[in-house]
């Protein structure tokens, strides 16, 4: 078997205790490479005022790790800038905060071409490469550059947006041109796929076939849908075992008759939190049973606290969940218990598990881990219920969630009561459906329908195009 080389921005040293800060991108591959080995290569996380030196390669585990530092610049120009303050927002549909500056644009070729460099020495000759994420799309382009034949996918971990919302972006075409360096690029859902399609055809003058290949800017390529998994049997395993620690127990305690219900996320604004918020309010308002009743507990490590829009971001969440503590809390009762730290994923799974309901409406997401994690850390003869976003990519997946608008502030208040007050018949048979299909498409399902599509000689073996419903 070929060695797998994974390439992402950041790198999560296996076993490292988890903060949630990191994010879903790491806890997946992290899964994978426990389980296949190989090189990981990446940025270390160090910023120093001086060009960086050569990787620091060590083994941990199965898996060598390489990992560069970024110098000033290039921290400024190429992560804050180009990846968080452009990509980012405008690919979760945030065109209103959105940045558009050249020294952004010309820091990240800068940094991907710093890692090429420092990857092309590392590499043997049938390694297979993977790229990962939206901070690398010109490495295969500036690998190919460099002399680089092995084959090399990438995998987009956020949605790839509509035609109109992505021809807002000044350098589109460079960016897709480099893409298509790629032999075969993943993305999370039909409809992501369906608008890199559309670039393709209408905006590159390519061809797109029926069997995922794709013709443009003078490249062959594959490309596919591949949603992304979690390890679902280690979730529903974590959750199990989780009933007799003492934090869950804690958690039980404290809520005594009151039912929960929870959402986890990173601190950022794709996440819909302030929405989120706000239904829990509007849930009181409309539905006053509620009070006293339920508890919403909102756990939301803090991530780019650097990036002045989640500065601005948490001022606003702050304020909002002080308004509803401060118009409905009693002296024995709060309603929104909101917290910035991690846990453990085995404490995470216990929290889960007592959830009644689990919250969970970005307004824009990929897939969104939570959802998944959710649902696997139920207990089967008593599942809770998934308010879930149309706009997370999850939701092509979990079909039986309670499907919500993220911007309708009142449907996601009513949704809440339905999920709060549902029959077990009915929530079990909505687990259910959702945790077959979880168990059979996990993370080592994702990494090897991946794999096999970047090794695969006959063209017959990538994803078919499918007609998807339009979000
Ligand atoms: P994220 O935007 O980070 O991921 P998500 O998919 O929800 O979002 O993954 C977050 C992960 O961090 C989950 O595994 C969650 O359990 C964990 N986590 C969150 N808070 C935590 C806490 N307080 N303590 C410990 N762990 C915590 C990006 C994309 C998503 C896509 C993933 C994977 O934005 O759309 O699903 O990558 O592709």
């Amino acid at each position: 078997m070929s060695r797998l080389v994974v390439v992402s921005n950041r790198v999560a040293v296996i076993k490292r205790v988890r903060t949630g800060g990191e994010g879903g991108l790491a806890v997946a591959v992290m899964a994978a490479m426990r389980e296949r080995g190989g090189l990981w290569f990446g940025w270390s996380g160090q910023v120093f005022e001086r060009e960086p030196g050569p990787p620091d390669v060590f083994d941990h585990g199965p898996v060598t790790y390489a990992l560069v530092d970024l110098s000033q610049q290039d921290y400024e120009q190429y992560y804050k800038g180009y990846a968080n303050r452009t990509l980012w927002p405008l690919f979760h549909y945030r065109l209103d905060l959105t940045e558009f500056a050249r020294p952004y644009f010309i820091g990240y070729q800068r940094v991907n071409q710093l890692f090429a460099s420092k990857l092309l020495p590392l590499l043997e000759a049938d390694d297979v490469i993977w790229v990962h994420d939206y901070h690398l799309i010109p490495m295969a382009d500036q690998l190919r550059t460099a002399g680089c034949r092995q084959r090399i996918g990438f995998f987009l971990h956020i949605p790839w947006p509509s035609l109109d919302i992505f021809l807002a972006l000044p350098n589109h075409r460079e960016i897709v041109r480099a893409l298509c360096a790629y032999d075969l690029v993943g993305f999370q859902t039909e409809a992501d796929l369906r608008h890199f399609f559309e670039y393709i055809e209408l905006e590159a003058g390519g061809g797109v076939y029926g069997d995922g290949r794709v013709e443009a800017f003078g490249r062959t390529l594959r490309a596919g849908a591949f949603p992304i998994g979690i390890d679902t049997a280690d979730v529903a395993e974590f959750a199990e075992n989780a009933t007799g620690t003492a934090q869950y127990k804690r958690l039980e305690e404290s809520l005594g008759e009151r039912a929960l219900m929870i959402g986890v996320d990173r601190l950022d604004y794709s996440k819909g939190l302030i929405q989120r918020m706000e239904a829990v309010e509007q849930l009181l308002q409309s539905y006053p049973g509620n009070r006293d009743k339920v508890i919403t507990l909102q756990i939301a490590p803090r991530s780019r606290s650097d990036v002045p829009e989640y500065v601005d971001m948490r001022e606003r969440l702050d304020s909002v969940v002080g308004r509803v503590n401060g118009t409905y809390a009693d002296f024995d009762w709060m309603p929104i218990r909101y917290l910035t730290k991690g846990f453990t994923r085995r404490t995470l799974a216990g929290f889960f598990r007592i959830g009644r309901v689990g919250l969970v409406t970005p307004l824009r997401d990929g897939m969104n881990l939570v959802a998944k994690e959710y649902i696997a850390a139920q207990d089967p003869k008593d599942p809770g219920v998934l308010v879930l976003s149309r706009f997370a990519g999850a939701a092509e997946e979990l079909t039986e969630a309670i499907m919500v608008n993220p911007y309708d502030i009142e449907g996601m208040a009513d949704a809440m009561q339905t999920a709060l007050h549902m029959p077990l018949k009915e929530r079990r048979r909505r687990w259910s459906a959702m945790f077959h299909w979880l168990r059979q498409h996990d993370v080592a399902a994702w990494q090897r329908a991946f794999l096999d599509a970047l090794t695969a000689e006959s063209a017959g073996r990538s994803a078919k195009r499918r007609p998807v419903a339009v979000k």
